[in-house]
């Protein structure tokens, strides 16, 4: 839902339409990763903070600074907060802007990709381990080598292969990397982002080396294609990638999904391999209250949940965002059902 909505909103009319509650109330988290671990579910959040950082097409108002994991028994019980899991004073490269990390196992090890501003100010994307899934985490002491923007999902295929998925435009810095190197600014916050009747810019994708902790290839692009066949263009907003990737499997066929960004819709594309192509297959989320709209799509015991957040805790505070969860039907086609968050 667009910030200039916020002013006309009855938020306790909403939270009594909203199809969820927050699954924490102590603190703001945002951009909620979820795994299954040893048959417990594992969120890996945002932290949201309060600040005095005004906002901007950049996302400067994001300043989290440290991450917390969150656990549950079932999609239905209560979540317990682990506490601080990782803060970016321990991170050596990191300067600031803790976004949206993810998590995954490996013999025994869990693994924490995070991504943060390096010390000139360029999104780059850490790891960090524990042998605990809720931390604390180590970080290693550089990022990952070629590494850039935000927003890392880590995927486990069925052939024991991890791949990254990462990218984000605006604030997310990808358009500056459109030519392979680092762009500066330019002429605006949004320079370097194709024109409208161009294709849109891609979420990144990268097969992770044995340890996890670098990209086996040279990062190659999500090709999302219209119903014909085509590759979504820039000027379809609607439809084209903004941020926010995960992918999920479901009968054989991989699931990319993300946030549209600017016009708040979660979308989804199948494909036939991790790398794709993808034909856009439609909606998951209706827009909810706040700018962002950012997810993770998890199985357990045999049925499927969307994770996302809102802002309606903090009455529509773009950059106080609090986690839920619903969950997700796929039907007899495979396709997903679109949720609206609040009831009608
Ligand atoms: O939480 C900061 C940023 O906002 C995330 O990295 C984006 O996906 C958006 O949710």
């Amino acid at each position: 839902m667009p910030e200039d909505a916020i002013d006309h909103i009855n938020f306790e009319e909403l939270n009594q339409r909203a199809i969820s509650q927050p699954l924490v109330k102590h603190i703001y988290t945002a951009d909620p990763s979820a795994h299954v671990f040893n048959g417990r579910i594992y969120i890996y959040p945002s932290h949201d903070i309060e600040n005095d950082t005004p906002f901007d097409d950049l996302g400067s108002h994001f300043a989290m600074e440290d991450y917390h994991v969150l656990s549950m028994d079932t999609p239905s019980s209560a979540a317990i907060d682990h506490g601080p899991a990782l803060h970016v004073k321990d991170v050596p490269w990191a300067s600031k802007q803790m976004w949206a990390p993810d998590a995954t196992e490996k013999n025994g090890v869990y693994y924490l990709f995070f991504p943060a501003k390096d010390l000139e100010g360029i999104f780059r994307i850490g790891v960090a381990t524990s042998d605990s899934p809720t931390g604390p985490f180590i970080p290693q002491p550089l990022p990952i080598p070629e590494s850039f923007s935000i927003d890392p999902a880590v995927f486990k295929d069925d052939d024991g292969s991890y791949y990254m998925y990462f990218g984000g435009i605006w604030g997310g810095q990808l358009q500056r990397w459109r030519t392979g190197s680092f762009k500066a600014e330019g002429e605006g916050p949004l320079a370097h982002l194709p024109e409208t009747g161009e294709p849109a810019l891609s979420a990144k994708i990268a097969r992770l080396t044995d340890d996890l902790l670098s990209f086996d290839e040279t990062p190659k692009d999500i090709i999302i294609n219209d119903e014909h066949g085509h590759p979504l263009l820039a000027g379809d907003t609607d439809r084209r990638f903004f941020e926010a990737s995960w992918m999920h499997k479901y009968k054989g066929k991989y699931y990319f999904s993300y946030s549209t960004g600017d016009t708040h819709f979660l979308c989804y594309a199948i494909g036939d391999n991790p790398y794709g192509p993808f034909t856009y297959g439609g909606r998951i989320l209706e827009p909810v209250v706040g700018w962002t709209s950012h997810h993770s799509i998890c199985e357990f015991e045999g049925r499927w949940y969307l994770f996302y957040h809102d802002s309606s805790l903090s009455k529509g505070i773009t950059h106080l965002r609090s986690v839920k969860v619903t969950e997700l039907i796929h039907d007899e086609n495979g396709l997903i059902q679109t949720i609206q968050p609040y009831k009608p």
